[in-house]
Formats: C-alpha cells, sequence, structure tokens
C-alpha cells in the first residue's frame, strides 16, 4: 500500500511502474519487521550472507559481479538542456536523446520482479536542511543499504506531505552489463537514473548522485552548498567543541581524519574529536551570519581495506553490529569477515571478494581494493552528540587538502575568503602507485568534487564566491598537506592521529588566537607554534615541512592556469585576480 497520498509522487511512481512493468509494488515503510523480513529473503535468496551473530551481530556479506565494483566516472553524466551548463568536467548528453535511451533500456526492466519504492530523507527529517526522495529499486540490497546509508520510511513520506519538490530515481540492475552502465541526473527535472549496476557508489542514490550531484544544482539555486566534506568537532580542554569541514580527494584519509584519535598527551589533557560526518556536507548560512552543517547522510560507506584497530579503532567499531559488508573476505572458520590491513594474521581459509577459496600463501587479494562497508552512524563510538541537530553545527575552519609529495607545505592559511576560493579550486593530489598509470602525475581535483558537481565546475566557483558575500561571519579557509616525502620517498609526517596537532593550529587561527607568518601562499604556522611533544621530530624537519619551495610553486602557478585555461571565459575574474597575486608573490 502507497505510504503517501502526495499526487505527483504517485503519479511519477505509477509512470515507473508502467515502464518497469514489475510483478508487484513494495513500499518500505522503515519497520524492522519489514526489514527483517527483507534480510530473510535476501538470505535465502543467496543474495547476503548471515555473519556470525555473535561476533557481529546483524552483519552480512554480499559480493557484487565482478565487474561492478566502483563507481563509473566515465559512465556518469549530467544531462541538463544545454551541454555547456554542465562544463568541462562533465559527461552529457542531451535530455530527450537520454530519456529514449532510458525508456529503451527500462522497459520491462522489472518484468518477474519486486519493485520496492524507498521513501528516503537526507539530513535529520524535518530540519531545514533536509530533501526527500523516492528510490524505486528492483534490488533488496539497495533497499537494505539505503536503510543504514538514509533515513527512510513513513516518517518521511509524512514529512514530505504533499509538496512536489522531491527527487525522483530509478534503478535497474537489468544485466549488470560491464559496458551498459549509466548512472545519470536531470537536475532540471531532479531525476536520478542508475541502469546495469549494483554498487553502492552508483545505486545508493542518496550519497554522490543525490547529496552532491542533485544538491549541488540545487545549493546553487536556493543559496546554499553541497560539499564533498567530512565535518568535525574539536573540543578543548574547556569543554568548548569547535567544527570544522574537510575536502579530501580520495585516497588521504578522510574518514581516518573525521574519527580522528589525538595522540595520548591531548587526550589527558582533555582534548577529543567528535564525529559529525565523513563524507559529505550540506552547508547553509545560519541566522546568526555562521556557516552551519549537516551530514546529510546517516551511515558510513568506507573503504575496508586498511582499517584496523590501529588505523581506524572507531571505524572499526562502527562496523562491528548491523554492517553490510561488500566485497570483503569470507572467514570460514569464524563466518566473520576480513580485509588486507585489517590485521597481519589473515585467515587459514576465506572465501574471497570473487567467491574462490583462499589462502594467505596465493598473491590475490583476499578484499576487493574498493571493498566497502556499510555502517550506521550511530554504532560509531566518536559519534557527535550534534549529529542530529537539525539546524547542523557551526563552521569555523574549512579545510582543503590533496597528496603532494613536495608542493604544498603541511599547513596554510588563505587571507580571505576568495583566496581561499581559489586554494580550494586548485587542489590536486598526486597518483599513487597503488592506482593504474603514470606515479606522481598531478590531478586537479576542485574542492575534491571533480566526479560530484553537478553542473559547469566555473559556475561552481562563482556559487562559492558568492555564498563568501552571504556569510557575515566566513569561516577561515585553510590547506593542509599530511604527504610530504623526504629525498627517498618516505612520508616525513606521521599523520593519523597526529593530524591533530595541526588541527589545532587551524582552531587557533580560526579564533584569532595566534599569529602567523606572512608567505608567499598565504599564512603558516611559526614553526614553534605546532606542538611537537611526544613526537620523533625536529624543529628543522617541520620548518621543511612548512616549506615552500618557490620554483615548484612557479611551476606550480603555470599548471594552475593551463588547468583554468580549460574553462575558458567562465574562470570569475576574481580567481584570476588571485593566481595574478600567487605569481607576483612568487617572483
Ligand atoms: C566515496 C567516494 O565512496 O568518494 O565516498 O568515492
Ligand atoms: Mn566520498
Amino acid at each position: 500500500m502507497a505510504l503517501t497520498n502526495n499526487k505527483a509522487a504517485l503519479a511519477w511512481i505509477d509512470k515507473m511502474a508502467a515502464l518497469t512493468k514489475p510483478d508487484q509494488t513494495i513500499w518500505i515503510d522503515g519497520s524492522e519487521a519489514q526489514l527483517d523480513a527483507l534480510r530473510k529473503q535476501a538470505v535465502e535468496e543467496g543474495i547476503i550472507k548471515e555473519l556470525d551473530p555473535e561476533k557481529l551481530p546483524g552483519c552480512y556479506l554480499h559480493r557484487t559481479d565482478v565487474n561492478d565494483v566502483a563507481r563509473v566516472e566515465d559512465r556518469t553524466f549530467i544531462c541538463c538542456e544545454k551541454e555547456e551548463d554542465a562544463g568541462p568536467t562533465n559527461h552529457w548528453m542531451a535530455p530527450a536523446e537520454m530519456y529514449k535511451k532510458i525508456d529503451e533500456m527500462c522497459d520491462g526492466a522489472y518484468t518477474g520482479r519486486t519493485m520496492y519504492v524507498i521513501p528516503y530523507s537526507m539530513g535529520p527529517i524535518g530540519s531545514p536542511f533536509a530533501k526527500y526522495g523516492f528510490e524505486l529499486t528492483d534490488s533488496i540490497y539497495v533497499v537494505l543499504n539505503m536503510n543504514i546509508m538514509t533515513r527512510i520510511g513513513q516518517a518521511v513520506c509524512d514529512a514530505l506531505g504533499d509538496d512536489e519538490g522531491f527527487i525522483k530515481g530509478l534503478h535497474c540492475q537489468l544485466s549488470l552489463d560491464k559496458d551498459g552502465k549509466y548512472i545519470v541526473h536531470f537536475p532540471q527535472d531532479n531525476t536520478i537514473v542508475s541502469l546495469n549496476s549494483n554498487y553502492g557508489g552508483n545505486v545508493l542514490q542518496g550519497k554522490k548522485c543525490f547529496a552532491l550531484r542533485i544538491a549541488s544544482n540545487l545549493g546553487r539555486a536556493e543559496g546554499w552548498m553541497a560539499e564533498h566534506m567530512l565535518i568535525l568537532g574539536i573540543q578543548n580542554p574547556k569543554g568548548e567543541i569547535r567544527y570544522l569541514s574537510a575536502a579530501f580527494p580520495s585516497a588521504c584519509g578522510k574518514t581516518n581524519l573525521a574519527m580522528l584519535i589525538p595522540p595520548e598527551g591531548y587526550q589527558k589533557a582533555g582534548w577529543k574529536v567528535w564525529c559529525v560526518g565523513d563524507d559529505i556536507a550540506w552547508l547553509r548560512v545560519g541566522a546568526d551570519g555562521r556557516l552551519y552543517a549537516v551530514n546529510p547522510e546517516y551511515g558510513f560507506f568506507g573503504v575496508a581495506p586498511g582499517t584496523s584497530m590501529k588505523s581506524n579503532p572507531n571505524a572499526l567499531i562502527s562496523t562491528q553490529r548491523d554492517t553490510i559488508f561488500t566485497n570483503v573476505a569470507l572467514d570460514t572458520s569464524t563466518n566473520t569477515v576480513w580485509w588486507e590491513g585489517m590485521n597481519k594474521t589473515p585467515p587459514a581459509h576465506a572465501i574471497d571478494w570473487k567467491g574462490n577459496p583462499w589462502t594467505p600463501d596465493m598473491d590475490t587479494k583476499a578484499a576487493h581494493p574498493n571493498s566497502r562497508f556499510t555502517a550506521p552512524a550511530k554504532n560509531c563510538p566518536c559519534l557527535s552528540p550534534e549529529f542530529e541537530n537539525p539546524q547542523g553545527v557551526p563552521i569555523s575552519a574549512i579545510v582543503f587538502g590533496g597528496r603532494r609529495a613536495k608542493t604544498a607545505p603541511l599547513v596554510y592559511q588563505s587571507r580571505d575568503w576568495n583566496h581561499g576560493v581559489f586554494v580550494g579550486s586548485i587542489m590536486a593530489s598526486e597518483t599513487t602507485a597503488a592506482a593504474a598509470g603514470a606515479v606522481g602525475v598531478v590531478r586537479r581535483d576542485p574542492m575534491a568534487m571533480l566526479p560530484f558537481c553537478g553542473y559547469h565546475m566555473a559556475d561552481y566557483w562563482q556559487h562559492w564566491l558568492d555564498m563568501g558575500k552571504k556569510i557575515a561571519h566566513q569561516p577561515k579557509i585553510f590547506n593542509v598537506n599530511w604527504f610530504r616525502t623526504d629525498d627517498e620517498g618516505h612520508f616525513i609526517w606521521p599523520g593519523f592521529g597526529d593530524n591533530m596537532r595541526v588541527l589545532v593550529w587551524i582552531m587557533k587561527r580560526a579564533f584569532d588566537e595566534i599569529d602567523a607568518v606572512d608567505t608567499a601562499i598565504g599564512y603558516q604556522p611559526k614553526a614553534e607554534d605546532i606542538d611537537l611533544e611526544g613526537l620523533d621530530i625536529s624543529r628543522e624537519t617541520l620548518q621543511s615541512l612548512l616549506g615552500v619551495d618557490k620554483d615548484l610553486w612557479r611551476e606550480e602557478a603555470k599548471g594552475i592556469r593551463e588547468y583554468y585555461a580549460k574553462f575558458g571565459d567562465k574562470v570569475p575574474k576574481e580567481l584570476l585576480a588571485e593566481l595574478d597575486k600567487l605569481e607576483n608573490n612568487l617572483k
């Protein structure tokens, strides 16, 4: 039975049912009874496997098709009316042409199958930040994951009422054809379509599709921001909590930073870090003129390999109940899961992510490098008490970062908002040996939004500049780099919990509590102002971590100019002025 009387929603769902022709339609009401029945059915159908109920209560393992293990950027489309509005960083197809293709591909897609209707909310239900949507899917796996990653069910329909501003989403598994995948966004219709995939980042539509690509369009139109950012709170020994949001490209430790455990000395002194979110922030200007952030998600879709009690105990603990693991290894003797980097004792006998027997002497990976856990946020030991606050948390600092062996120093602060937008727009990360292709190649990833910005990137920069004018009390904007290497290629900075030392400086700067050095690229700490107590790092080493090599930066400026040229005359003049200033400072 339908859970809403919303005429626009019912009309659209009827239209999709007429196209896909399901045998039956089931509305997901969010009740434990219904979810439990679906889990049982999914176990019976072999879609998920129940794990040891004592060691991992409520946890399940799923394996995807071997060709369906990651987001497919080359199959991801922004179908706005005009190609130039999608910009040079997005794939585009004319909406009419794409709808025609979808109609052909989805005709009868649900024949012999069930259409699940998932009402879901991004953001706490009823919050001024919240946006509602429906995802139609023929995948129980998607239903169960959406239940972890978003708030779902009757309460969403009740909050939506008759409002027609909901996001429409259609997901059809089809044959999971490797070359037939389409992850499509129609910003003008608030519609998302995912075809031929069952991988989280493509089909848990609340995440990248809605909360970033569609929401970046909504934010531009409505005067707010949808960003690929973690949100964390730093509690000082006086008990005050100050919040920052931070954007990093993938493989730069976003989840680790969001759940950071401070060094022992800091813990003893009373410092604590609270996680509000690990991937996405929606930001709005509050009545007091500050910028407020909400994490629109309800769970963590984290990369499993490398997650351990050492690297990120909070993340690992989050996965110990009510979690769905995807493409990790099954430890057959204990009916639990394992992945590379969890510990140094791989199971003697396992089933690998492809479903084949695996032993530690084999030279294949037990877990796929992009294997994932979908864990409820409320499992996280350091989840912020403000996680459900409908008004969000006030952001005092915005941090950008990337992986740079030499160029970017450990930390610097932009001079003002516009300079900060410039710093975000030139974000870049060097490719690692872990990925195919050349190592050390700089890939620009503005604000870590390269694959997620749902419109022209240069218009997005303009939106950042425009937002700055609306924020009376602007957060300060910083850039960090945890990945500087020495001449032998070893990381100099220890990273992980020790990043706290830099965050503390950032917060002092955000509250004008400490001086800085004015350098060619922005404000930097005096070497004595980064606490090194308990670290095996000398002041000289720290000085070199903070160093700015002008020759390298002149090269960098050249690269930025070339990069900006891709966006033609759309690049905001404020950013070109910042680039001019940088070049001048480097003379
Ligand atoms: C993610 C991503 O899964 O950024 O969060 O790819
Ligand atoms: Mn992400």
